[in-house]
């Protein structure tokens, strides 16, 4: 199965970000994440094995066993590659250092699983979209927002997530939670 690891986001933090997705004036060039796939990716696995799976739900407990509930506030908008010809849009994550701990361990224990992952610099963000096609600063996607209401979300779970693609987008199931002891 194709897999990630991730946090899910509290219905309230789901709910401001879709209400920003819906202020933008390019909606009909954009695909936009829908308001239940919102999350905040922690890593990327791509194809695992079931066998692998197994594996993951009996060592990632013990790999992230030090690391306790923690906090992260939403920060401003933002794209990549830049906001002069944006490609994926996204909010940002004002982290603690405690995430990119967790983002490290989970690195750790996918590897120790035979599972190969990059382990590119850790940008933690949520995507709102995907620019389909033409380029438009990303100021002129979002006119007029300046700021993101710095919501508090607290963190006291993240999960595995299956991803299925289909040509509606993206089917998304937890596979499994991992709450922090
Ligand atoms: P994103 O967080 O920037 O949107 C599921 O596909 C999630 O894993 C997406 O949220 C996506 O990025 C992230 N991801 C990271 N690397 C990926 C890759 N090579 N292919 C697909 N998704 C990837």
């Amino acid at each position: 199965m194709r897999a990630f690891f991730a946090v899910d986001l509290p219905e309230k933090v789901k709910d401001q970000l879709a209400s920003l997705q819906r202020q933008s004036q390019y909606r009909r060039n954009i695909k936009w994440v829908e308001r239940d796939n919102l999350h905040l990716t922690l890593l990327f696995l791509g194809d695992i094995s079931p066998a692998q799976e197994k594996r993951l739900f009996d060592t990632v407990p013990e790999a992230v066993r030090d690391i306790g509930e923690f906090s992260f506030s939403l920060s401003g908008l933002g794209a990549f590659p830049n906001d002069r010809k944006p490609k994926v849009l996204w909010v940002g994550v004002k982290a603690p250092g405690e995430l990119y701990r967790l983002r490290e361990a989970l690195v750790q224990t996918v590897r120790k699983t035979g599972i190969s992952v990059k382990d590119d610099r850790f940008h933690p963000h949520i995507t709102l979209g995907r620019v389909k096609r033409d380029f438009y600063p990303l100021n002129k996607i979002f006119p007029g927002i300046r700021s993101v209401a710095e919501e508090n979300v607290t963190l006291s779970s993240f999960v595995l997530i299956e991803s299925t693609l289909t040509p509606q987008g993206p089917v998304y199931k937890v596979k499994k939670r991992f709450c922090f002891s």
